[in-house]
């Protein structure tokens, strides 16, 4: 496989540890960032972005989609992973070969080698739009990383400790950073703040957030 070979992706990227086994990759995806755009247009023809519901009965404000062999949906029935997506009853698009080389490319930066996600969820805020304390345990192993790529407009991003009411430390992260982390860190809290007012010269007003799993 030649998919790294490119001297784009073999730059050091900054990388910042946020806790044991959970790191911020500065810039990562900057030099993929058309190719993930243009990748994301497809896979958003094909399954378009949709607001959900959540099991305790609130709308989600970011607006969802995915892509790979499961996809992520949330309704009054509770959170599912799937073969198939509910809006067509057709399987989710396929991942696109830039999702999963970059995912394997910033999992390996972070210590996870051999990444190969099943799952990608694709998060739009607008402003205004926030995600609330979560933990990702949907998927079937708690310890495999989770790959996040950031675009567009800035965000603050909530991580917190194992308990929802923990504290939380706040980390700003902009266009091109990946977020990984899995491990011992796995299961912590986390969330997304509102978004601010912004403009973003690829994206307009919203932010864009990828998040590569092994969710089977
Ligand atoms: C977001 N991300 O950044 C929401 N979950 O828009 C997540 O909820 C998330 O970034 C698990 C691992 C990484 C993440
Ligand atoms: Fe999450």
């Amino acid at each position: 496989m030649d998919l790294f070979a490119e001297q784009d992706l073999q730059q050091p990227a900054r990388v910042e540890r946020i806790s044991d086994q959970a790191f911020a990759l500065r810039g990562f995806a900057l030099p993929k960032a058309k190719e993930l755009l243009a990748a994301l247009d497809s896979v958003l023809l094909q399954a378009p972005l949709r607001q959900m519901q959540t099991p305790g009965g609130y709308t989600m404000s970011a607006r969802l989609s995915s892509c790979g062999a499961l996809g992520w949906t949330t309704d009054r029935d509770g959170y599912h992973y799937s073969p198939l997506d509910p809006l067509s009853a057709r399987p989710w698009p396929a991942m696109p070969g830039v999702f999963l080389a970059l995912a394997a490319a910033a999992a390996s930066s972070a210590g996870f080698s051999g990444f190969v996600p099943d799952s990608c969820l694709i998060n739009a805020y607008a402003p205004g739009a926030k995600m609330s304390l979560h933990q990702d345990k949907n998927e079937r192993c708690h310890t495999a990383p989770i790959v996040s790529i950031s675009l567009g407009l800035p965000a603050i991003f909530q991580f917190g400790g194992f308990e929802r009411s923990d504290p939380t430390q706040r980390i700003a992260l902009f266009h091109g950073d990946i977020m990984v982390w899995g491990g011992v860190d796995r299961l912590r809290y986390h969330g997304v703040m509102p978004i601010k007012p912004g403009h973003h010269s690829l994206l307009g007003e919203q932010r864009i957030n990828i998040t590569l799993r092994q969710a089977g």
